[in-house]
């Protein structure tokens, strides 16, 4: 297949499809069949070659050009996956979706509004809303948060259907802070595409919609705190990493960058260089997925459990960050190339900002005997972006270090889900009270890594230790000594695991081919937190769903159409994903593997959590084992920052008194 130069200016693979591209895409399939003006594009995305093509592409030679579309046509409900050679500007792959079995199309962002005007218009609801106090001035200005259904088992009333739930808000005025007053016990379900609500749930309560405003606009908050001098981060010389395309290189570090609707940013063929060789660790990684269920009985809360990801898109709903405000200092933005529901191009301005940030110490000594005193100031690269998914945003941040470190963070903040009370009442179901008119219900974020590992090779294997200690006597004598178990996996279902904080339970993804110095084989260990796996019931409806979130590792042989925790289509799926693809308990040693993590929050909500939740942090870090023969930044300059220190200090961080 032969890059045709009037159809695309890619000069990689990977690189996510420009604007003329999608418009080609969309037009192609448009054109061959015959879509109307009703026709959705819930996606539509570069299909990434095969990873050999990848891996033997040479620069300025040909290669597949492909996009991978869902459309769905909004007058009988079909979807269909399509694929579009870019080249040959044929449409290649034309396939409905069993959307019964196989599940539904993400939410799209139309879908937000129309979800607001069925319910607003539905004499039903209003009558409901009515019966708590509203007015129909009021009913102007009521929020709707656009909730995906869930699935709670077949029932025929709604197989075939397209369908949301609407939870109200009352709001004074459109710019109020909804989330400050919920409306209880009146949860609206929307045939999405016949565009009507078909079911009204009303728990009859009448509980009281809490009145305290609680906004968190800039003019409402008041007068700020002040105390707070300028603090400038400059780079006078420019940064200190290059960019070529989607392709950067910074500090030995080399990778791509790339971003889907689903999952937002990507990192691709990420590797060190080292000696001079450019040594491979990953192949890809991103965040497939993030469910949040609920721990909560209530008629508004017990169905709730968003999938962020597979249901509304990380990368769709990214934000278009602001300079000096989201992002500080010398900043590389990355503008992704989009499409609309109509499959309409667009670019998504700074939707990716990449920049270097000072991470304090690296390494250092002091020798007290000699006074030589050497230290080294670590940096990190730092590639990122933020999404708003209704009520919560999250920030997904990248750090690369100079030491061979990889670690992402997934910030958690924006507002809370909220629930009223009757006066003097308290949270059924042992939520945490936010303020005395309403609470929070508790629930988990969920977060489902993917990491297409290539250590030093396509073939690598997971290993698995725990301390112990070891009983006194023999090789023992004084009781000091304590061992590491270490195991290797050999089959999926043994790598399906959780953290154990009380043995040290660490991973660690190996080249079993290769040895280094010492004898012993390159790895990166996973270094997890220890936070709760599901907590759902296994057989419920949430267990089945974010059947990922059961447990924190996984490993699988890599297999293309595996891509996702969740599964391809979570919307209204009954439960897809990391427990099924591992059902045949494949083969994991010294294979092509891809590495699954789920890491994630318990929330307990609290005061301090309103208006706007100060950031949550959880994530995980693969640091470098026996990967390199030493510390791989010795060679750092011990430069000193001229902009911290007065006239007449050395120029650099190392003195040699003896
Ligand atoms: N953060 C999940 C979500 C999506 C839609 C509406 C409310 C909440
Ligand atoms: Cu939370």
């Amino acid at each position: 297949m032969n890059v045709n130069l009037k159809t695309t200016t890619a000069s990689h693979p990977l690189d996510p499809l420009s604007l003329q591209e999608l418009a080609l895409a969309s037009s192609i399939l448009k054109r061959e069949k015959n879509l109307h003006d009703k026709c959705r594009f819930p996606y539509l995305h570069l299909a990434e070659p095969d990873k050999q093509e990848v891996l033997a592409h040479v620069p300025g030679q040909s290669f597949s050009r492909r996009a991978f579309a869902l459309v769905l046509d909004k007058l009988t409900g079909n979807t269909f996956e399509a694929l579009v050679d870019l080249n040959s500007q044929t449409l290649v792959h034309w396939q409905p979706l069993d959307i019964d079995t196989q599940g539904h199309a993400p939410i799209m962002i139309e879908e937000f509004d129309l979800c607001v005007e069925a319910v607003q218009n539905d004499p039903a609801w209003r009558a409901a809303v009515k019966r708590r106090g509203l007015t129909d001035a009021d009913i102007e200005n009521v929020q709707i948060d656009p909730w995906s259904f869930g699935y709670f088992g077949d029932e025929d009333r709604y197989r075939g259907k397209r369908l949301m739930r609407g939870v109200a808000f009352y709001r004074d005025k459109l710019t109020d802070n909804g989330y400050a007053h919920p409306i209880e016990g009146l949860v609206a379900i929307i045939d999405l595409n016949k565009g009507e609500v078909i079911e009204l749930l009303d728990d009859g309560r009448l509980t009281p919609i809490p009145k305290a405003t609680i906004n968190y606009d800039s003019a409402s908050l008041g007068q700020p705190r002040d105390g707070l001098k300028p603090l400038h981060i400059t780079q006078p010389e420019g940064v200190s990493f290059s960019v070529d395309d989607w392709k950067v290189s910074w500090q030995n570090w080399e990778f791509r960058v790339g971003f889907t609707p689903r999952e937002g940013l990507v990192l691709h063929q990420l590797g060190y260089r080292d000696s001079g060789v450019v040594r491979p660790i990953l192949y890809r990684a991103s965040v497939t997925d993030m469910g949040v269920p609920y721990s909560d009985n209530a008629l508004n809360h017990y169905w709730k459990c968003a999938f962020d990801g597979g249901e509304y898109g990380l990368g769709r709903l990214a934000n278009q960050l602001e300079l000096g405000c989201d992002c500080l200092g010398a900043i590389r933005y990355f503008d992704v190339p989009s499409v609309n529901d109509q499959g309409e191009p667009f670019v998504m301005k700074n939707a990716i900002c990449m920049h270097e940030e000072d991470y304090g110490t690296l390494w250092k000594h002091y020798e007290f005997r000699t006074g030589v005193f050497e230290m080294r100031r670590s940096r990190r690269l730092v590639i990122s972006f933020f999404c708003t998914v209704a009520n919560y945003d999250y920030g997904f941040f990248w750090y690369l270090y100079q030491d061979g470190t990889i670690e992402l963070e997934a910030k958690l903040t924006g507002i809370i889900q909220t629930a009223a009370l009757a006066p003097g009442q308290r949270p059924a179901s042992g939520g945490g009270m936010v303020t005395p008119e309403f609470y929070g219900p508790t629930h988990q974020h969920f977060f489902s890594a993917r990491l297409h590992m290539m250590v030093d090779g396509e073939h690598n294997s997971v290993t698995e230790t725990n301390f112990q200690s070891r009983p006194q006597g023999e090789g023992n004598t004084w009781g000091n000594v304590f061992d590491s178990v270490t195991t290797t996996f050999t089959h999926e279902l043994e790598a399906a695991r959780e953290a154990n904080g009380q043995t040290g339970r660490f991973w660690k993804i190996i080249n079993p081919n290769i040895k280094n110095a010492v004898g012993n084989h390159p790895g990166y260990k996973l270094m997890a937190e220890h936070n709760p796996v599901m907590l759902a019931q296994p057989d419920s409806s949430f267990g089945r769903r974010a059947g990922f979130a059961s447990k924190h590792l996984w490993v699988t042989p890599y297999a293309p159409n595996e891509r996702y925790g969740s599964g391809d289509y979570p919307n209204q799926h009954r439960g897809d994903g990391l427990p099924v693809y591992t059902q045949n308990n494949r083969e994991i040693l010294n294979q092509d593997l891809v590495v699954w993590h789920t890491f994630g929050h318990t929330h307990i909500c609290k005061p301090e959590d309103f208006p706007v939740m100060p950031v949550e942090y959880v994530g995980f870090k693969l640091k470098p084992n026996n990967f390199f023969n030493g510390n791989p930044a010795m060679d750092l300059p011990a430069s000193r920052d001229h902009a911290s220190v007065q006239d007449g200090q050395p120029a650099s961080c190392c003195k040699h008194n003896a």
